[in-house]
């Protein structure tokens, strides 16, 4: 097992749901810490950044509009395996295919309106927690 930083946005639909402390709860019941966290409203330029793997998809418009809708709560978990962890409580994509008891079979109402985003791989969370955390912002214990 290793330990692994993975970077975690609670997206509009669940922040306008009120259900960050439950999303938390789930972090914290698989051992996953939070070791940075800012709530913030993202700029179309931000969501389009963050996003700029998907640019060519024929999703990525809706993706973009969806993201800056509403205020997102963005945090920097630490864990053993935290990728994966977060991943496997995160569900699938679509809420339609997510296992139960998942935050995705539990809070989101679509693929669009999915509640939760997590790194996929080593490389791209270290990529994603460097976009939004300056060092300084990482508080790991
Ligand atoms: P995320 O990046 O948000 O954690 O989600 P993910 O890895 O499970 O899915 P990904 O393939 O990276 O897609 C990013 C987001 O784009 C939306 N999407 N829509 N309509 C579609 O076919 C479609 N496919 C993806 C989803 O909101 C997904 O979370
Ligand atoms: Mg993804």
């Amino acid at each position: 097992m290793a330990l692994e930083r993975t970077l975690s946005i609670i997206k509009p639909d669940a922040v306008a749901k009120n259900v960050i402390g439950q999303i938390y709860t789930r972090f914290e019941n698989a051992g996953l810490q939070v070791i940075a966290a800012k709530m913030k409203q993202l700029t179309r330029e931000e969501a389009e950044g963050f996003y700029a793997v998907h640019k060519e998809r024929p999703f990525f418009n809706a993706l973009v509009e969806f993201m800056i809708s509403g205020p997102v709560m963005i945090q920097a978990l630490e864990g053993e395996n935290a990728i994966a962890t977060n991943r496997d409580l995160m569900g699938a994509t679509n809420p339609k295919d997510a296992a139960a008891g998942t935050i995705r079979a539990d809070f989101a109402d679509s693929i669009d309106a999915n509640a939760v985003h997590g790194s996929d791989a080593a490389e791209t969370a270290k990529v994603e927690i460097a976009y939004f955390f300056s060092d300084a912002e990482i508080c790991s214990r």
